[in-house]
């Protein structure tokens, strides 16, 4: 929120988000669909968390690079997030990579991803880009790391948040000054450096990053021409405006969206297949660390029309239930039980299965009688009758993608092989 007296800085931002990583660490779950486009939380995919963010932020202008897989993405971009009208000064561009400016099949980096769309952006004349990731999950309101911006008059505010140090090396890390004001910054350094005072913390940055747009437009263009440069942000565009310019921390607890009392502050990356299942799994919980039921910060997406979930009894007068458990529009549940799960639109689970801690995407089917723990099933799978699986892990492992921690991936592929 802006502060009292001030107008929202948000209406003179342009959110660009960066949709085209392939998350190669989710696997199969990835063959066919980038990773912002991965359903999440029983009715959204990952990339609405980010878009949400920004139009419950005031954003009314936004642009979205796709490159890997971008299919999926692009048609439900279509489909939920087609309310933008450009008579309100409103925008929404979708900016597959095109071989645009030059010959180049793909966008070279993230920094190239914007850097090839500025003449489609620069015309939206926003003063300042909020520049996100589509594949992020979080709720964060971006006018207060404007408002910061601007207060602290720097060339790049960078979101951060503080992580333990043995996970650290998978982000940029940060060092501040008393002011906020950025000392260095390494991307994923082998050795993270601590937090001062505090020996197991570093401070991240989230890749998210507010600029006034000329400046950015003028390092992009710059960037363009260093034939030593990724044209990367984390490897080579922020490191240089550390060094050159004056970059600023925003701490993500001061803008983090909670519900009532909370204090933590939620952020998942959910960049592996144990991460995404686990983070689905909270959801389950009495009190979940993400509250998706916050009217005052609604997660929008494309939600189709379905008829209302459906529970019944199978002919042997066997209940259809589940419990602690979230279930969408469009599932039927007859004589299964079903525990500690997330069902999507329009699953459909038979007698006498019994389902506990799995995420099951849209129109998969669960056959007679199996039995499912610690899984997660890909959109549409037809699981048979009487499948069994988390109660052998070497049998589990041969026949799906089974990770450390025993929570075994299926799609129809690997249904398809068991008959083969
Ligand atoms: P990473 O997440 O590893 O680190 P990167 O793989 O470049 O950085 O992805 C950033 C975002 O850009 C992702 O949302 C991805 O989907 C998207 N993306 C990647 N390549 C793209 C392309 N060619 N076109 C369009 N979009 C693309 C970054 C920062 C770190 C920071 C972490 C936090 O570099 O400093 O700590 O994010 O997660
Ligand atoms: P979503 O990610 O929306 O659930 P699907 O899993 O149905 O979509 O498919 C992801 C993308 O893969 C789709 O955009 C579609 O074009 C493509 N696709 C779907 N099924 C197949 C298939 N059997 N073989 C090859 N490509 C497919």
């Amino acid at each position: 929120m802006p502060a009292a007296g001030n107008e929202p800085l948000a209406r003179h931002a342009l959110a660009f988000v960066l949709a085209g990583g392939r998350g190669s660490r989710l696997l199969e779950l990835t063959d066919r669909r980038a990773k912002p486009a991965v359903y999440f939380g029983g009715k959204s995919r990952i990339i609405d968390f980010a878009l949400s963010n920004a139009v419950n932020s005031g954003i009314r202008r936004i642009a979205i690079a796709t490159q890997y897989k971008a299919h999926s993405l692009i048609r439900h971009l279509q489909m939920g997030w087609n309310f933008f009208r450009p008579e309100r000064n409103e925008s929404f561009d979708i900016l597959p990579a095109s071989q645009r400016i030059s010959e180049k099949n793909w966008y070279l980096g993230t920094a190239d991803a914007v850097y090839q769309n500025i003449d489609i952006v620069e015309p939206h004349n926003a003063r300042f880009i909020v520049l996100l990731a589509g594949d992020h999950i979080y709720k964060m309101d971006y006018e207060s790391m404007l408002q910061q911006h601007v207060e602290q008059g720097a060339d790049v505010t960078i979101g951060c948040l503080e992580v333990p140090r043995s996970e650290a090396s998978a982000f940029g890390i940060i060092h501040v000054d008393d002011h906020d004001v950025i000392q260095s910054f390494l991307e994923k350094p082998a050795d993270p450096p601590s937090m001062p005072g505090k020996p197991e913390i570093s401070l991240a940055s989230m890749g998210i990053y507010v600029f006034d747009s000329k400046f950015l437009f003028d390092e992009l263009r710059r960037d363009a021409e260093d034939p030593n440069s990724s044209h990367d942000f984390g490897k080579d565009v922020i490191p240089h405006i550390v060094k050159h310019g004056r970059a600023v921390a925003h701490h993500f607890s001061r803008s983090c969206v909670r519900s009532n009392d909370d204090t933590r502050s939620y952020w998942r990356d959910v960049g592996t297949l144990d991460a995404y299942w686990a983070s689905n799994i909270d959801l389950t919980d009495i009190l979940p660390e993400l509250d998706l039921y916050d009217r005052s910060w609604p997660i929008w997406t494309h939600a189709e029309i379905t008829p209302p979930a459906k529970f019944v009894h199978d002919e042997d007068g066997r209940r259809g239930e589940a419990v602690t458990s979230l279930v969408a529009g469009g599932c039927i549940i007859s004589g299964a039980a079903i525990r500690r799960s997330l069902l999507f639109t329009g699953v459909r689970a038979h007698s006498y299965a019994q389902i506990e801690n799995a995420v099951i995407m849209p129109y998969a089917e669960i056959g007679r009688g199996t039995r499912l723990k610690n899984v997660i099933i890909d959109r549409g799978v037809q699981i048979p009758e009487g499948l069994v699986v988390g109660e052998d892990p070497g049998n589990d492992a041969q026949r799906f993608r089974r990770t450390e921690q025993g929570i075994c991936l299926i799609n129809q592929p690997m249904i398809d092989r068991l008959s083969a």
